[in-house]
């Protein structure tokens, strides 16, 4: 595992100690190398001046024992020539010849002198000889082969040198025997350089070493050692010259050496360390700064870090300081667009939630732009901002400046504190009136009819708990109640959350045959007939029973499904006008058609469509409020209707916006009268008088008349006698299913003939 790998598995809680470590760490490593390549060259040089003192030690080791030999054995050779010695060894004068050693002995200043004969007598001087010893000797003379060497006496080593005696033949030895003690060897350690020890080992444990010495173990340590051969008189015991030198000592001159040199180390890192430290530390302290920025810059706290320097880190810092400084700049800009609207700059439906939530006695007013889509189209999108922003502005005037936020495409909204539900209606209501005056866009008036809604904060456990929510379903209250200002109705609003799932259910109804058309006669004045039927949904809820159609195509109409739901009514209506004929009953069929389908020329493909390829006979009743909403394509659409032989039916007259600019307009060919004028007709004069005037009016437009809600016998008596075109309602037949129609059509008319004689 390499060095670095080690390291990375520590972890390191700080740059700061893991710099340190590190550069400790290579520091010590460095060191310590070099430590190691000192120590070796020092103890490499210092073992070879001790190898070279100990070869030269042995050299003149040797070259002493030969001076000393050779000087030994002139004098030896000397006393075995003096004629009077040998002549005294001869006779064995044993007197002359010991005095004549004792002389010799005392003058070459040996230990022992003795003179051996070939027949193996000795006469010793100054020193004992035992048998073994003199043996020995007598056996390395004898063989010739040695006249100087060790002999070993007493377990003492001696340099013994022999010259012999010739008389003239050869009848004995002059022998010189010298210590070879401490002494001696005292002063071949003194001639070395080096204080090695030297001794003459006589019986040789281990095999000489030649000229160059050799590391051992001892007991001491390791030491060097050379082992030279002496010549011996004894074969089988061969004596060697040692000197050892422990290498303790040798390196003792330098072991002051190695203390500074781990005194350096040591001081050295230390001073590595506290560098290390301290520049670490002017290294880390930025980067801490900027952890911690960082870390606070997480939990949403924009704070700067300290830029302390003009290198890498001072760049990061300002860097980041950068970013933080683009960051929260960003998050204001987000703060801001999520509170605002885009289009206007007003506050958003955000913004205004959060106000009405601030305020305990809030209520809040939402004002709808009437007929909002239609000034947009006519002014443009742009043109709308600005007047929706110029709207606010006057708005917030009125109300003592308070912020008017926009919550809708045409909705404003604001948050006023009013005591109870009655006092914000007051207050509404004076700013919506105060509000409507036209404003100035592109240098042209836009007249400006406002309609309020108000709503204070609902149950917080209900679904409609916000007063926005509220407010806006308010104004929608309030257009369908056709006035200015309207408060919150609760109860008529009813429970939205169970007509959720209605619309789902009613696409499964459509294909699942739950969804019928029933049809109810149209009677004819002139024919005295019935002439046509008027196809009405039903929808037999397998849970929820009959679901009125005022609630379902309402809702159809909302989200957008009315489209297939007339699809299927016009298919319907066309196989049943079918089936009708077949069973003898030539009839024109009324099918419904929602105003909201009159924005849409691709419906009007299909329909016409369905009836160019089924030639049916077809009347469309079109709901005249829903006609105002984009009325150029609608007039268009009603044309191609009307163009194809379809003919059209105003629907519902007297009861929506009714507006005899558009009724000029229609190429319609009938206007059916609301049944709210006509229930009342044999009560009311007043409806009376309307109901002629209406029928008076159509007719001078070339619209025939239908009146619908016919119950009673008077009421078509007395429609009969204004010139009415048709009548529809109870008194002539109820909605009904098709296999009950054909039945009662069948039947005579009884009733009918009554009404005529009324
Ligand atoms: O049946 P009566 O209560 O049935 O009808 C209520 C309303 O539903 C009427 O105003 C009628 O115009 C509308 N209505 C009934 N059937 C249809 C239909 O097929 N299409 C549309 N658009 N409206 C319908
Ligand atoms: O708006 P439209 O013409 O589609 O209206 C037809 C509606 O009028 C249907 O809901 C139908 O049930 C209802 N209706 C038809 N004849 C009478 C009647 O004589 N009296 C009452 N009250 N409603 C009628
Ligand atoms: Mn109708």
């Amino acid at each position: 595992m390499s060095a670095t790998k080690i390291l990375g598995l520590v972890r390191f809680r700080n740059l700061r100690t893991r710099l340190t470590v590190v550069y400790m760490g290579l520091f010590g490593l460095a060191l310590l190398l070099a430590a190691i390549a000192v120590v070796t060259a020092v103890t490499n040089s210092a073992q070879r001046v001790v190898r070279d003192e100990m070869t030269a030690a042995g050299a003149v080791y040797s070259q002493l024992w030969t001076a000393r030999s050779s000087q030994l054995q002139q004098g030896a050779g000397v006393l075995a020539q003096d004629y009077g010695f040998r002549e005294a060894v001869a006779t064995n004068d044993e007197a002359t010849v010991r005095s004549a050693l004792d002389n010799l002995r005392a003058r070459q200043g040996v230990d022992g002198a003795l003179i051996l004969g070939v027949d193996g007598y000795a006469t010793t001087t100054g020193l004992a000889l035992d048998d073994a010893a003199l043996d020995r000797l007598f056996t390395g003379l004898e063989s010739g082969q040695i006249e100087s060497g060790v002999l070993a006496i007493d377990g003492q080593a001696y340099q013994v040198v022999a010259a012999p005696v010739n008389a003239p033949v050869l009848i004995g030895w002059v022998v010189f025997a010298e210590r070879l003690d401490a002494a001696q060897m005292r002063n071949l350690e003194q001639l070395s350089a080096i204080p090695l020890s030297a001794a003459v080992v006589l019986n040789r444990v281990s095999a000489p070493t030649g000229d160059g010495p050799i590391t051992v173990r001892t007991p001491d340590g390791p030491s060097m050692r050379l082992d030279r051969p002496l010549p011996s008189f004894d074969k089988a015991a061969p004596a060697d010259l040692v000197l050892t030198y422990p290498l303790k000592r040798a390196m003792r001159p330098y072991e002051a050496l190695f203390w500074w040199l781990a005194a350096i180390g040591v001081a050295g890192l230390a001073l590595l360390m506290g560098g290390t430290w301290a520049l670490s530390r002017g290294l880390t302290r930025p980067i801490s700064a900027l952890d911690e920025a960082v870390h606070r810059l997480q939990q949403g706290d924009y704070v700067e870090a300290p830029v302390t320097s003009a290198d890498e880190i001072g760049r990061l810092a300002a860097s980041f300081n950068a970013m933080v400084g683009d960051l929260r700049d960003r998050e204001a800009r987000l703060t801001h667009m999520a509170l605002h609207d885009q289009e206007t700059g007003l506050p958003n439906r955000l913004s205004l939630e959060r106000q009405a939530a601030a305020q305990a006695d809030a209520w809040v007013v939402l004002f709808g732009v009437d007929r909002f889509e239609v000034v947009r189209n006519a002014i443009g999108y742009d043109s709308m901002a600005r007047l929706l922003a110029a709207l606010g502005g006057r708005l917030s005037a009125l109300a003592d400046g308070a912020p008017m936020a926009r919550v809708g495409a045409g909705a404003l909204g604001l948050v006023i504190v009013a005591a109870d539900e009655a006092e914000a209606v007051g207050i509404a209501t004076r700013l919506a009136e105060a509000a409507q005056a036209p404003l100035m866009i592109n240098g042209a008036p836009v007249d400006i009819a406002l309609t309020a809604g108000v709503a204070g904060r609902g149950a917080a456990s209900s679904d409609l708990a916000s007063p926005v929510d509220r407010a806006a379903i308010a104004v929608d209250q309030a257009r369908a109640a056709r006035r200015m200002v309207a408060a919150f109705d609760e109860a008529a609003y009813g429970d939205p959350g169970d007509n959720l799932s209605l619309i789902s259910e009613l696409m499964t109804a459509l294909r699942d045959g739950d969804v019928t058309l029933a049809y109810q006669p149209k009677y004819d004045f002139r024919a005295e007939r019935i002439t046509g039927v008027e196809a009405l949904m039903r929808w037999s809820h397998p849970r929820r029973g009959f679901v009125p159609p005022d609630l379902f195509i309402g809702m159809a109409e909302e989200t957008g499904h009315i489209r297939p739901l007339t699809e299927w009514a016009i298919r319907r209506a066309i196989a049943d006008q079918k089936t009708m004929a077949a069973a003898g009953h030539v009839l024109t069929v009324s099918v419904n058609i929602s105003g909201r389908l009159l924005s849409d020329e691709s419906f009007a493909d299909f329909a016409l469509a369905e009836v160019a390829a089924s030639a049916a006979d077809l009347c469309f009743e079109i709901t005249e409020t829903a006609v105002m909403d984009n009325p150029e394509l609608a007039l268009h659409i009603i044309a191609r209707f009307a163009e194809a032989g379809i003919a059209v039916s105003l629907d519902d007259y007297g009861a929506g916006l009714s507006s005899l600019t558009y009724l000029k307009q229609i190429r319609a060919d009938e206007l059916k009268i609301d049944k709210s004028f006509i229930l009342g007709l044999d009560q009311s004069s007043r409806d009376a008088l309307l109901v002629k005037s209406t029928i008076d009016l159509a007719h001078s437009l070339g619209l025939k008349v239908t009146a619908e809600g016919v119950e009673t016998p008077t009421a078509l008596a007395l429609l009969r006698g204004m010139g009415c075109d048709m009548a529809q309602g109870y008194l002539i037949g109820r909605p009904v299913a098709l296999a009950l129609l054909t039945e009662q059509l069948a039947a005579p008319v009884v009733e009918l003939d009554l009404a005529r004689q009324a």
